[in-house]
């Protein structure tokens, strides 16, 4: 289902390496935090997924807009936000956090850099943090400062990510272990780069901070990647279902909670740290969840597009509503198709026969599993 052109305008705000992602042929973007993430280059979905398990990307991930939060309160403003324990955090470290309402509702689902004592980055998914921040903090009269930097994240994913950036940054880029970060020379400046990013292939993302550096940091990786097979991309819909790799917006809303969303590591009751939602979450974990998240594998001809949520039944009932499909795309390897989505507590067992009422009319037929799938099938 095509919506036509885009109307872009200055609300639709392009990034330092929009430029140079148009030169390589870009064919289509999508807007997260009000900015431009491409979405599709030359290669098809399929010939993207298996180049990124094999080679090496450079994908404009500047939609991963940073939320920094500095000053005396800043440590304080952050553990209210979370349900995660942030206490033992390290500078140098990166950590996946829930950001939760009054309600247990899921705010966002960043990554947090401590960068000092005082000061943060929120890698932010699509939502408006910083309004939330800002509001908070002048509630509750806290003394941070809170803005958007300029800081424009640039991926580079795949098994030859580190010979790449070793070659670019030097060899110390090798000692960087997952979700940590250090600081690296480019020209002349001091760049966080940390190992990680929207993938399971490995690699790092580049914490550009200097828009005007964005060619050179873009041409300077794409000419040392030539030799490594770099090809532009973007997070690819078939490897980040296969991985477990949620998108804020599609899998989960403020409507759902952590402990729906699987992330019961993440959220700590036993009262060692305060947030916004803990009696909620309390009595939501007291209750027991309804429903949580799920792979469903299913059957048939490749699936449509899923821009908007395909009801499951029940297979053994197809008059049951169980749940519904987020996200869905045919995987090329797995020679089925693969869905991210919202089960039901009586349904959510692994194995559960199921139906989905897809966009294209057609109604297909799959399991239940766990996540993430690629490991939960080996
Ligand atoms: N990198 C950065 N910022 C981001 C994302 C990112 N902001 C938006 C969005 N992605 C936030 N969501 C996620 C989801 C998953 C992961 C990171 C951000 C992720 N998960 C690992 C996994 O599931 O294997 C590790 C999680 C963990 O340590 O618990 O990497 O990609 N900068």
């Amino acid at each position: 289902m095509s919506s036509g052109g885009l109307n872009m305008s200055r609300r639709i705000r392009r990034t330092p390496y929009t430029d140079r992602v148009e030169a390589v042929g870009v064919r289509g973007f999508s807007v997260v935090n009000h900015m431009l993430l491409p979405k599709a280059f030359q290669k098809s979905v399929e010939e993207d997924y298996f180049h990124l398990r094999e080679h090496v990307q450079i994908w404009d991930v500047s939609v991963q807009r940073q939320v920094e939060i500095k000053g005396r309160d800043a440590t304080q403003l952050i553990q209210w936000m979370t349900s995660r324990d942030i206490s033992k955090a390290t500078i140098g470290q990166c950590l996946y956090v829930p950001l939760v309402d009054e309600k247990g509702g899921m705010i966002n689902d960043p990554v947090l850099l401590k960068l000092e004592e005082d000061r943060y980055w929120l890698s932010i998914a699509d939502s408006d943090v910083l309004l939330w921040a800002k509001g908070l903090a002048l509630g509750a009269g806290m003394e941070v400062d809170i803005d958007e930097p300029d800081v424009s994240p640039l991926a580079i994913q795949g098994p030859k990510a580190e010979d790449l950036m070793a070659k670019v940054f030097g060899e110390e880029i090798r000692q960087v272990k997952f979700f940590r970060y250090d600081r690296f020379n480019f020209k002349n400046t001091s760049q966080v780069i940390a190992r990680s990013g929207y993938s399971k292939q490995g690699g790092f993302e580049i914490y550009l901070d200097d828009s005007t550096l964005g060619h050179d940091l873009w041409d300077t990786i794409w000419a040392a990647g030539q030799s490594f097979n770099i090809s532009p991309g973007c997070p690819n819909l078939i490897e980040r279902i296969e991985g477990g790799l949620f998108s804020y917006g599609n899998e989960m809303t403020r409507q759902n909670n952590p402990l729906e969303c699987g992330m019961n590591d993440y959220v700590v009751l036993d009262g060692s740290i305060d947030f916004i939602g803990l009696n909620a979450l309390r009595k939501i974990k007291a209750d027991g969840i309804t429903k949580q998240i799920r792979a469903i594998l299913f059957d048939g001809s490749p699936c449509p597009t899923c821009s908007k949520p395909w009801p499951v039944m029940a297979g053994d009932n197809k008059n049951i509503k169980i749940g519904e499909v987020t996200s869905g795309i045919y995987s090329p390897r797995l020679e089925k198709n693969i869905g991210l989505s919202m089960i039901d507590r009586d349904y959510w067992s692994s194995g559960q026969k199921v139906t989905v009422q897809c966009a294209d009319g057609l109604v297909r037929e799959g399991v239940v599993s766990t996540l993430p799938l690629v490991e939960s099938l080996i």
